[in-house]
């Protein structure tokens, strides 16, 4: 299939251009029973492209949302402390600042495990959330935040609005990357929010993922990479305007959060974000272009350095049974000669095996059980927590690996 023949997801042209290739790889969060027929694992086209008329970068595959979220999708997002201290901040800002109460309603679009809306329960505002993966919705309306196990789009902000509904907050963190019907979405949003309402969405920044390299966020679920002018084309497309831009340099590698309304104003900040990404080059293919060498370049020299290591008689195993763990992995070649095992605190994940590479998938404490010389931060993005909680296995002479921007060995 030509890209001619393939419509952006963004504003529906056919001028996208690919500039990024990872071959094909495997579900990144489709973890491996250990008894499965591994010939059966299934693996999709992973390129990138950029379109030319709205900025918008994207994957050209598409996989199915309920193959990705629906059958046994394993992330809980409260298996970070840090993510729980942003969230509660994030909503304590949003309770004060929009002076809301108990006759306020804040909805949130893939709220997971109620990770977030929870802060807003406590504070006894009435709160929707919705989320197609059934036990992470399980989770939520068992800790008491009312959750609707769907996919968010107009149809569901059609029911909920003639059921009265009409939303003063809708948070959509980490969401806007991962839905095919990207307009669907949005329209659906400016349905639900109220006149006066905002919109509070957070992705990681398409910027930082190119200027650090970070091609490992790169996977299926991921089906677009936001800047602040594809959001404001996306935003302006349903009578919502970009007004304000936030930037979390540590969070996930780098997210910005951008606010919406119905009301047209920009702050310093939105006009700042959106003159630097058109002096960057950010809204044109050239900005792209050298990326794939960039990849290479952190591919090999990954390679380079585990291979010695291993060379020397090194063990080494992995930190994060992250997606962005398995897009590395697979696109890296790093199988169990190299990366022994991989450990996660997330309780779901233990047991199972890496999609494609098939390391197993341990509980931390196997850090300290089986002390490899090297470990492996595939959950780059949360360095500073996970090694401030492995005190004990550095102490012993055990070293953490960052994988980007720089593969090295932590000092
Ligand atoms: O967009 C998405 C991001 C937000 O989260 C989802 N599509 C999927 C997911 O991507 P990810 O799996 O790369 O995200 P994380 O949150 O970077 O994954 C971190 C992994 O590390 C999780 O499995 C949890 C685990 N972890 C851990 O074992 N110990 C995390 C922390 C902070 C820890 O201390």
């Amino acid at each position: 299939m030509t890209t001619s023949e393939i419509e952006c997801r963004n504003c529906g042209d056919r001028r996208l251009i690919p500039f990024l290739s990872l071959g094909k790889t495997p579900l990144a969060d489709a973890l491996v029973a250990p008894d499965a027929d591994f010939d059966l694992e299934e693996r999709f086209p992973l390129d990138v492209a950029f379109c030319e008329s709205c900025t918008q970068v994207q994957i050209l595959e598409e996989v199915s949302a309920e193959k990705m979220f629906v059958d046994n999708y394993l992330y809980f997002s409260s298996f970070s402390d840090d993510v729980a201290r942003h969230s509660r901040e994030n909503a304590l800002r949003l309770i004060g600042e929009r002076r809301l109460g108990a006759d306020s309603l804040v909805v949130e679009i893939a709220s997971n495990d109620g990770y977030l809306l929870k802060n807003f329960v406590e504070a006894g505002i009435p709160v929707l959330g919705v989320d197609p993966a059934p036990d992470q919705a399980r989770t939520a309306n068992e800790r008491g935040v009312t959750t609707i196990a769907r996919f968010f789009g107009t149809e569901l902000a059609a029911e909920l609005v003639a059921d009265g509904k009409r939303a003063d907050v809708i948070i959509a963190n980490n969401v806007m990357a991962h839905v095919p019907g990207l307009n669907d979405v949005m329209a659906g949003i400016a349905m639900l929010l109220h006149d006066d309402g905002i919109v509070s969405i957070e992705n990681p920044y398409v910027r930082d993922l190119v200027d650090h390299g970070e091609f490992d966020t790169i996977y299926h679920e991921h089906l677009l990479y936001h800047s602040c002018s594809s959001i404001q084309a996306l935003a302006n497309r349903h009578g919502l305007f970009l007004n304000h831009v936030e930037n979390f340099p540590k969070l996930h590698g780098g997210t910005l959060r951008w606010m919406l309304s119905r009301e047209d104003w920009k702050s310093a900040a939105a006009t700042a974000f959106l003159e630097s990404e058109v002096a960057s080059g950010l809204s044109t293919i050239g900005y792209y272009r050298d990326f794939a060498e960039k990849v290479e370049t952190i591919r090999r020299d990954l390679r380079t350095l585990l291979e010695g290591l291993r060379a020397e008689g090194r063990t080494i195993a992995a930190y994060g049974a992250a997606a962005k763990g398995a897009t590395l992995v697979n696109c890296c070649g790093l199988g169990t000669d190299l990366v022994e095992f991989v450990v996660d605190r997330n309780v779901h994940k233990h047991g199972k095996l890496m999609p494609g590479t098939h390391q197993p998938i341990l509980g931390p404490e196997a850090l300290l059980e089986r002390r490899p010389d090297y470990v492996l931060l595939l959950a780059w993005n949360f360095k500073d927590e996970i090694v401030a909680q492995q005190r004990e296995y550095l102490a012993g002479g055990g070293r953490f690996i960052v994988p980007v921007p720089t593969p090295e060995v932590l000092s």
